[in-house]
This record gives structure tokens, C-alpha cells and sequence, in this order.
């Protein structure tokens, strides 16, 4: 096998793992614009049911994604559990906008509350 074929079953590989955690890591994480103040942060969790993630990665990509994402403070995805509970500054994100968020990566928000 030569260096080129060997390169393109390189790169073939690489687009084949890429394609499903690509679906779980959507590049549009469009936060919500930074108010100007921002001396006082307040917090708040949200607890969200999440439907349609179909293994674990799919938790960990949006996990991952929302770790990338302005104003969040703390995220965690479970997949058994099928719920995300995230913490997160309200001057930069909010509750629909995580949700929409999620919905973006092609899953389902079920059910939202304050924890
Ligand atoms: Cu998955």
C-alpha cells in the first residue's frame, strides 16, 4: 500500500468515527449575547429530561458541547438516567436556550425544573 492510500483509509477512518459524535457536536454553540453587566452573577440549575439520546456518547458529546458554551457553570448528561442538570450564569444563557440547544443536537426536552 502506498502513501497516498494509506492516507486515504486515514482519513476515511477519521470520517467514519467523526460522523456520529458529529451529530452529538453540533458547532453552532450560539450562546445568548453578553449583557453588559456582569459584577452579579446569578446561578441556576436546571434539571431536564432528555429524550432520543441512544447511547452514552450521545451524553457525553452534549455534555462536552454545553462545557464549551458561555455561562455554563457545571454540566452533566446522564444517558441511563436520561436527564442533564446544568448549572449555569442566567446573564449568559437560560433555560429555553439550553433547551433549544438540545433540541438542536436532534434530541427531545420532556419535562424542565428548577433545582
Ligand atoms: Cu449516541
Amino acid at each position: 500500500m502506498n502513501i497516498t492510500n494509506r492516507l486515504r483509509l486515514i482519513l476515511a477512518w477519521a470520517g467514519l468515527v467523526a460522523l456520529p459524535l458529529g451529530t452529538c457536536l453540533p458547532v453552532a454553540a450560539s450562546p445568548v449575547p453578553q449583557n453588559g453587566e456582569q459584577s452579579s452573577v446569578k446561578q441556576k440549575t436546571v434539571q431536564m429530561r432528555i429524550a432520543g439520546m441512544t447511547c452514552a456518547a450521545c451524553a457525553k458529546g452534549l455534555e462536552a458541547s454545553f462545557r464549551n458554551m458561555a455561562g455554563i457553570v457545571k454540566a452533566d448528561v446522564d444517558y441511563k438516567g436520561g436527564q442533564a442538570v446544568i448549572t449555569f450564569d442566567t446573564a449568559k444563557q437560560s433555560t429555553e436556550s439550553l433547551s433549544t440547544f438540545i433540541v438542536s443536537c436532534g434530541y427531545r426536552v420532556k419535562e424542565t425544573k428548577v433545582v
